[in-house]
This record gives C-alpha cells, sequence and structure tokens, in this order.
C-alpha cells in the first residue's frame, strides 16, 4: 500500500511548531498534547513526530526505536494522569480513528487517551 502524508495537515503544523499546542510530554520520537476540544476531564493525544498517516501505517513502516518510544510515552501519560487501573487508578480509554469509516479528521496518526470519567460501553 502506499501511503500519501499531507505535510498540511494540523498536526504536522503542531510539531513544526507552526501552531501551539499544550504539551504534556516531549520525547525524541513522540509528542503528547492535550486535546483543544476535550471529550472527558483528560483528553491527551499522542503522535508520533514522524510522518505516518494511521495506526497501521505507523506500524508498518516506522522503526523499532519509534514504536517502542511511542508506547513508553502513552504508558508515562496514563502514569501522569494517574489513571492506571492496577495502581489505583479508575482507568482509562485508548482509541485511534484511521480513514473514512474509522472517522479520522486528522490524517496524521495519533492515539487518544481519555480519562476521568466514567467513558460508557464502547461505541461502533
Ligand atoms: P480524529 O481521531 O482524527 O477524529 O481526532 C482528531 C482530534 O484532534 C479531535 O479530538 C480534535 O479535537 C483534535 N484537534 C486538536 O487537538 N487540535 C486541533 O487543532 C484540531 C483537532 I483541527
Amino acid at each position: 500500500m502506499a501511503y500519501s502524508y499531507d505535510d498540511q495537515n494540523i498536526f504536522a503544523k503542531i510539531l513544526r511548531g507552526e501552531i501551539p499546542n499544550n504539551t504534556v510530554l516531549e520525547t525524541e520520537h513522540t509528542l503528547a498534547f492535550r486535546d483543544i476540544a476535550p471529550k472527558a476531564p483528560e483528553h491527551v493525544l499522542v503522535i508520533p513526530k514522524g510522518a505516518y498517516v494511521s495506526f497501521d501505517h505507523f506500524c508498518n513502516a516506522a522503526s523499532d526505536a519509534e514504536i517502542l518510544d511511542f508506547h513508553r510515552t502513552a504508558g508515562r501519560i496514563c502514569t501522569a494522569l494517574g489513571v492506571e487501573p492496577g495502581e489505583g487508578g479508575d482507568g482509562y480509554r485508548a482509541i485511534t480513528n484511521a480513514g473514512e469509516n474509522g472517522v479520522q479528521e486528522v490524517p496524521h496518526f495519533h492515539l487518544h487517551i481519555l480519562a476521568g470519567r466514567p467513558l460508557g460501553p464502547m461505541v461502533v
């Protein structure tokens, strides 16, 4: 599959520093920032700094270092938010939308971490 990445998407602009963001954590390969329109009391987006359109693109094309860094950063976000269910937190939802059927708005891969209230059953 040939992925085409639009470097004018809003998260690309955030990564280039052209648009401000509310950063929670930044590492070599990953940026985590607060969603501008939070759907829960805690709503953080975790994105790779590389040009990946979707979850599958990231998983198939990113380096081991990028993939490891991304997941470690997502874990650290859960820790920072205090939501880890095994550690006394109330839990969270981690989701990613892809493409038209997934209703993905921004074509740069991102993981939503939502927490801070009961999130209800997953709606598909
Ligand atoms: P989606 O999975 O692509 O549908 O989610 C895109 C998210 O990006 C959505 O929750 C928006 O509120 C969020 N967002 C943002 O945080 N900052 C922005 O400038 C824009 C969208 I545009």
